[in-house]
């Protein structure tokens, strides 16, 4: 790049019609790199599938990524899977699939910041905060994301997330789209309500948890707009954790 940078200075001073060619060519090329990198950097749309990964026992938790990682287009990991088996879990996990630490941030600037290009560090494609945190919180986020994607919650798929969370959704869709962030978190559980986030955010993705063990269906939530559903313990319980997830993956790729 400062290479390139350097020669079309020289040209830029030697003949301006060749610099003019030179810059749309750079502008173009520009395009064209950032483009390729969006996709390099964004999540893959496969299976619109993500793992939520709150296996506690380290050996299961990867053993069953690496079976399911035909299935699943990333992980999730919380605190339930870090708590045991450290930080380290992100970097080993990212180098099977990209891997989402759902961290749920609620926090000042400073701290936001922190966690946010720490977890970044470890291997993070993306995390997640609470959008309830405010604007100068949700840029920190974003800011010390860099190339990984910020999630916010706008509304907690319990029913508990009912009382505080989903009376202000709207509010929160509409203060993480002016503050960049990638996508947003919406209930599977309240399809309805996925629909009511899709009408705000346009075409930000839509992440939504809450299926089979909370009472959510894929293809509901999946019809409602979101892009990628959410599942953890109907997978990582089941006998077999992968016939589940395709049959789930067939029937998501069915309901188009
Ligand atoms: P499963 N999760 C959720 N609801 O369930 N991040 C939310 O509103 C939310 C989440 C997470 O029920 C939850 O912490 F914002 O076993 C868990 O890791 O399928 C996963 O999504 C759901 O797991």
């Amino acid at each position: 790049m400062l290479a390139s940078f350097s020669k079309g200075t020289v040209i830029e001073r030697a003949t301006p019609l060749m610099s003019h060619i030179h810059h749309k060519e750079i502008v173009v090329r520009y395009f064209i790199i950032r483009t390729l990198l969006t996709d390099v950097t964004g999540m893959k749309m496969n299976t619109r599938m993500i793992l939520a990964l709150d296996e506690t026992d380290v050996k299961k938790a990867i053993a069953i990524t690496e079976d399911l990682i035909e299935c699943i287009d990333a992980v999730k990991i919380n605190w339930p899977l870090i708590l045991t088996a450290g930080p380290d879990i992100i970097t080993k996990l990212s180098r099977l699939t990209d891997v989402i630490c759902d961290f749920k941030i609620a926090d000042i600037p400073n701290t936001v910041d922190l966690i946010v290009s720490n977890t970044v560090k470890k291997g993070a494609s993306a995390v997640i905060v609470h959008a309830f945190i405010g604007e100068d919180s949700l840029k920190a986020a974003v800011r010390a994301a860099g190339d990984a994607e910020i999630y916010a919650v706008t509304e907690m798929s319990h029913p508990g997330g009912m009382t505080f969370t989903a009376p202000h959704a709207e509010e929160m869709a509409k203060i993480g789209i002016d503050c960049g962030v990638a996508g947003f978190i919406a209930p599977a559980t309240r399809p309805d309500r996925i629909a009511l986030v899709r009408a705000i955010v346009g075409d930000k993705k839509i992440l939504s948890p809450g299926v089979g063990a909370q009472g959510g269906s894929a293809i509901s939530a999946i019809k409602a707009g979101a892009n990628y559903v959410i599942v953890g313990r109907a997978i990582y319980k089941a006998d077999n954790p992968k016939t589940v997830a395709a049959t789930i993956a067939s029937e998501i790729k069915n309901a188009f």
